[in-house]
């Protein structure tokens, strides 16, 4: 039988519990809370888009309550197809959007505020990821890579009615 010090076992005890706390948590974000990495879902050619799915970004109705969101990135903006200094679509209460979106030269981000979207896009990559949007607001979306001089204008608006 190994002697194991008092205080060594307190430790261990400790130690045991903190691990069991981190594994708990791990599994409620997952169980509970839903939580998912963004899974690649395809591969382009970042430097010839325009013969890609992604080539014509912009919102479409696919039924009542449900939108895809084509998102190209670029330095130093959001291409959501619509002109304008902040890229804005206006959804309705309820709606649940599919954002598919890609990079055209460097890695970017794209956190959508008060929602669980957190991607990193990366060129040649396409990100995918569902989200419900319940509450009526405007909730922004930032670009949390940096992504060079112009990073910090990669800002876009998603309004909820
Ligand atoms: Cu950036």
């Amino acid at each position: 039988m190994i002697h194991i010090h008092r205080l060594e076992r307190y430790w261990m005890i400790a130690i045991g519990i903190v691990m069991g706390g981190f594994v708990a948590a791990l599994v409620a974000s997952v169980m509970i809370y839903g939580v998912r990495l963004t899974t690649p879902v395809g591969r382009v050619d970042p430097t010839h888009l325009e013969n890609t799915d992604v080539a014509t970004p912009g919102l479409t109705q696919d039924s009542a309550h449900a939108y895809t969101l084509r998102v190209v990135a670029q330095m130093w903006q959001f291409n959501f197809g619509v002109k304008g200094q902040m890229p804005k679509i206006t959804l309705q209460r309820g709606s649940s959007l599919k954002i598919v979106a890609t990079s055209k030269d460097v890695t970017h981000g794209f956190y959508v505020e008060q929602h669980n979207v957190n991607m990193m896009l990366v060129p040649g990559q396409i990100s995918e990821m569902d989200v419900v949007f319940n509450k009526p607001g405007i909730y922004h979306i930032i670009c949390h890579e940096y992504c060079g001089p112009g990073h910090q204008n990669m800002v876009a608006v998603i309004e909820v009615l």
